[in-house]
């Protein structure tokens, strides 16, 4: 059978190192879709300048453009696309593995990730008069707290080879960039031993190889050269 495609006009506005961004990366190469990114460089706080303001009022990556429209919120961006093309699946037909992974996603984006957000952590360094090593600190409690509550959630039949049976979810796209974070904050979690063999389950296939940050970053540096620098 021939599955005919919608084709769709996709931009991502986006930042290399940024988890929310990196979760609707691996999204789009699931589900197959072409797209073109424009780097958000939060560094040079073009995330805050009025011209990005206006795609995301609250000023944060990622932003995708659909045929002309604009979405917000990685989650919300990732059930949109399921919507639109649901033929490579993130979320599973029945309500109740919906919950499941829903409830997954949801426990790496809304719980670890607004608290390890970089200008959070700046803010409570800046309150307690810290430095980078409360940073570290920081980091490492509330991912490593955060990724033990995920592995006991694991602790389920409906895990798989992946978070939700055996082919990627929603869950895994927010678990793997989560566990880059762990990565790069130095937050240990090789003895999780379903996250550690889920990662590796990622980590080999092309969709997600294609979303890491490095790969996405050589990318953003050719498109900079191409159009001058000019991100928004
Ligand atoms: N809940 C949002 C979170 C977005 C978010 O926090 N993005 C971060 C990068 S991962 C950001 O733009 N930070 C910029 C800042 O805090 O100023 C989503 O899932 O899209």
């Amino acid at each position: 059978m021939v599955v005919m495609r919608r084709m769709s006009e996709i931009t991502l506005f986006d930042y290399w190192r940024s988890s929310a961004s990196y979760r609707v990366r691996i999204a789009l190469n699931l589900k197959q879709l072409d797209y073109s990114i424009v780097g958000v460089d939060l560094l040079k706080g073009e995330h805050k300048n009025k011209v990005y303001l206006n795609l995301h009022p609250q000023g944060l990556v990622p932003a995708i453009k659909i045929d002309g429209e604009i979405f917000t919120q990685s989650l919300a961006i990732i059930e949109y696309l399921e919507d639109l093309f649901p033929d490579v699946a993130l979320l599973p037909k029945d309500a109740k593995g919906r919950a499941r992974v829903r409830a997954l996603s949801f426990a790496v984006a809304m719980e670890i990730h607004p608290v390890c957000n970089l200008s959070v952590v700046n803010d409570v360094v800046d309150m307690v008069d810290g430095d980078n090593q409360d940073r570290i600190d920081w980091m490492q409690k509330y991912i490593r707290a955060g990724l033990e509550a995920f592995e006991a959630y694991l602790d389920h039949s409906s895990t798989g080879l992946f978070c939700h049976g055996d082919q990627p979810s929603m869950a895994d796209c927010c678990l793997v960039p989560q566990l880059y974070n762990a990565q790069r904050w130095g937050a240990e979690f090789s003895d999780l031993k379903m996250i550690s063999a889920i990662h590796q389950e990622c980590m080999d296939m092309d969709a997600f190889k294609k979303a890491y940050p490095d790969e996405t970053d050589m990318i953003m540096s050719e498109m900079m050269e191409i159009d001058g620098g000019c991100c928004v």
